[in-house]
Parts: structure tokens; C-alpha cells; sequence
């Protein structure tokens, strides 16, 4: 035990400080997209005098709103950033630059900046002003936070998520025909569905496919009722364009709702679309289906960083095989759903895949299951 009255130790402290700075940028999340959730924590003499987090909406950095919240009381302090300042112009004058000019005496970071004007050279700039630099403290976290920033910076198109609610014998649905159509069939409880709404909230776009629509009339939407900058994006690919107007999709729609089709016949577009609906042809095919690719690739256009895809089988197959799903989050629930269940993935060939860093945590009676297909 430390003797009474000593300082604790620096890195106790720094685990502590850069956790509120963490929190923060989880805040962060829904409203800085197409820019990376951070947060920053302000700390002089052991004592909070500045914090802050990204909004897209009101450009300030992290720091930045921090450095405002501390005034003269920035001389000296150490910053807490989830991730590295920044030391290029954007919409914003450079981080590293107000950082000094404040008298910020230490800056710890979380994780470097994948950003290729960045990637480095904001704390090397910092160490060139004499200002003592840590990296690396909390680093897993700060990481995960920002897959979808870094995924889009290093690839050029959306980090996917693949979400589903699974039985114990791997199937999302029941036998079709064995339960009523026309509403979403939950596996799971409570607890997984509003985990599941949190996803959604920290997701630019969610994607699912026609038969998912025809048979769930799903609404695919945000209800934590927490603040966006953006409305989720609905997508849905649908090669025909046969989306029901009175599905719950189109009755909703506020220019929100996206749908991608290889073939729009021109009436039943301005049908779609005098209810607030997007309509694009993608003339591209793979196997006789829209290409998922093309989609990522104009979602990328669009600044979607993140797409959650809650889809059926078919298209949760054609996005596994084609190598386009980058992390799996699936809740496992206490059930058997038996013969002529729809599998998790089916209909068609896939490769067997190897997933890295798996986690299980109970959630309510079920089993989240999260793991990554590869590096962002
Ligand atoms: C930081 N702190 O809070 C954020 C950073 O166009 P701008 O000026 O908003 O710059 C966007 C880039 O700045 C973004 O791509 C990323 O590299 C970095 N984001 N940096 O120091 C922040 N949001
Ligand atoms: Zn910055």
C-alpha cells in the first residue's frame, strides 16, 4: 500500500484519466462521423480543469473544446487524447499547434491517428516543442472506438459489421411459413435488443436485403433516442426494386431510406420516391445479385463510415464470401430452431474463415459473441 499522502502512481493515474477521456469520445460517437469519435481530458495538479469531445457539427477538435473549457488554466497541464492530435489544416487549424500555444506541459494519447496527414507526426511535432508525449494508454479501447475511421482512411470504404441473433444450432429464423410473417422474429432478450440499438445508434448506415423486408417488414431504426448528427441510412438491396410502398421502411422514409437496384422501371421509382425514398441503380452484378462492393464503394462516396448489416442468410453468405465483412457480432440465444431453420449463413458457397480476437460476454439469458475477420 502507498504511504498516506503520496502522490499515486503516474500510471494508475494515467489509466484513470485517459478512461474519462474514453467515455467522452464514446459520446463522441454518433455525432463526429465522418470524423473519429475523440475525447479529451484536461488535468492540472492531480485536478479536472478542461474536457471535451468531437462534434462534426461544431468542428471544434477535442482539445480544442477542452483548451476553451480551461483557459489559463491549460499552463502546465497534461492532455488526455483517445487518439493523436492532429498537425494539418482541415476544417481546423491544427491540434499540435493550440496544444503548445496553451502551455500544455504533457500529452498522452491512446492511439495514433490513421489518418496519413497525421499517422505520427502530430506527437512528433509535439516532441519537437519540447512537450513529453505518452502512447499507447488504453490503446484497445481508443481502437475499437475509431475501426470504422481507420477502415475507411487505410481501405476506402465502410468498416461492415455483420450482427445477427442466432440459436443454439446456428440458424436466424425459423422454418419459413412456421411463424407469422410480416414481423421481425426475436430469438433474443431485452437485454440483446437494446445492445442492439446502441450498434445501431453508433452506426452511419444499416443494410439489409428484399427478403428481409418482404418477410420481417422490418424499421430498421435508431430508438435510444439519443442525439445524431445524421440520420441512420437505411439501405436495402434490392435487385428488382420491389420494396412494398406500404412497407414500414417506405411509410417512414425521410430521404433516409436507400435502396440499390440493378433495374428501376421509372413508374415504380416515382412512386418510391414521391414517399421519400432513394432509389439507385447499380448496374454491376455478381452471380445475378447487386454487388455488394459497388454499394460499399458508393456508402464510401456518401462519408458512411460504418454499415451494420442485419440481413437474412443469403446475403450474409454473399458478404462473408466475398471477403466484405470485417467483424461478426452475434448474440446466441437458448433455443433450438430445428430442421429447415434459416442459417446464419446459407444458400451460397462459402469458405471456412478464421476469426481473430473472439469475446463472449452473457447478456440477459444469451451469449454475445464478437470477433474480427481482419485488421482494420
Ligand atoms: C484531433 N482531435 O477531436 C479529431 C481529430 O477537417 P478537420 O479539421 O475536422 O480534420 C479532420 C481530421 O482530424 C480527421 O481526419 C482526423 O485525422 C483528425 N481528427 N483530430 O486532433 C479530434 N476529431
Ligand atoms: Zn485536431
Amino acid at each position: 500500500l502507498a504511504p498516506q499522502g503520496s502522490p499515486a502512481p503516474q500510471g494508475n493515474e494515467d489509466q484513470r484519466w485517459m478512461q474519462r477521456a474514453l467515455a467522452l469520445a464514446r459520446l463522441s460517437k454518433a455525432v463526429s462521423s465522418p470524423n473519429p469519435a475523440v475525447g479529451c481530458v484536461l488535468v492540472r495538479e492531480g485536478a479536472l480543469v478542461g474536457e471535451g469531445y468531437h462534434d462534426y457539427s461544431r468542428k471544434d477538435h477535442a482539445e480544442i473544446v477542452a483548451l476553451k473549457q480551461a483557459g489559463d488554466q491549460a499552463r502546465g497541464a497534461t492532455a488526455y487524447v483517445t487518439l493523436e492530435p492532429c498537425c494539418h489544416t482541415g476544417r481546423t487549424g491544427p491540434c499540435t499547434e493550440a496544444l503548445i500555444a496553451a502551455g500544455v506541459r504533457r500529452v498522452v494519447a491512446a492511439t495514433v491517428d490513421p489518418n496519413p496527414k497525421v499517422s505520427g507526426q502530430g506527437l512528433e511535432r509535439l516532441r519537437q516543442a519540447g512537450i513529453e508525449t505518452t502512447a499507447g494508454i488504453g490503446e484497445s479501447e481508443a481502437r475499437a472506438l475509431n475501426d470504422a475511421f481507420a477502415c475507411s482512411m487505410r481501405n476506402g470504404h465502410p468498416f461492415v459489421t455483420l450482427k445477427a441473433g442466432v440459436s443454439l444450432d446456428g440458424r436466424i429464423a425459423p422454418r419459413p411459413g412456421s411463424v407469422e410473417t410480416g414481423k421481425p422474429y426475436f430469438l433474443t432478450g431485452p437485454q440483446a435488443l437494446a445492445q442492439v440499438q446502441v450498434m445501431r445508434h453508433e452506426h452511419d448506415a444499416l443494410l439489409t436485403g428484399i427478403n428481409t423486408v418482404l418477410t420481417d417488414d422490418p424499421q430498421l431504426s435508431d430508438r435510444t433516442g439519443l442525439p445524431r448528427r445524421r440520420p441512420l441510412l437505411r439501405v436495402v438491396l434490392d435487385s428488382a426494386l420491389r420494396l412494398p410502398l406500404d412497407s414500414k421502411l417506405v411509410r417512414t422514409a425521410q430521404q433516409d431510406v436507400l435502396v440499390f437496384c440493378s433495374f428501376a422501371p421509372i413508374a415504380r421509382r416515382q412512386a418510391l420516391e414521391s414517399m421519400g425514398v432513394r432509389v439507385e441503380e447499380l448496374p454491376g452484378k455478381t452471380r445475378g445479385r447487386i454487388s455488394l462492393d459497388e454499394v460499399l464503394g458508393r456508402l464510401h462516396e456518401m462519408q458512411i463510415l460504418s454499415v451494420m448489416l442485419e440481413a437474412g442468410g443469403m446475403v450474409n453468405a454473399s458478404a462473408l464470401a466475398d471477403g466484405l465483412i470485417d467483424k461478426l457480432v452475434l448474440y446466441y440465444a437458448p433455443v433450438l430452431l430445428g430442421t429447415g431453420g434459416i442459417s446464419l449463413a446459407d444458400g451460397i458457397e462459402m469458405q471456412q474463415l478464421a476469426l481473430q480476437r473472439p469475446e463472449w460476454t452473457q447478456t440477459g439469458p444469451d451469449l454475445r459473441f464478437s470477433a474480427y475477420l481482419r485488421d482494420p
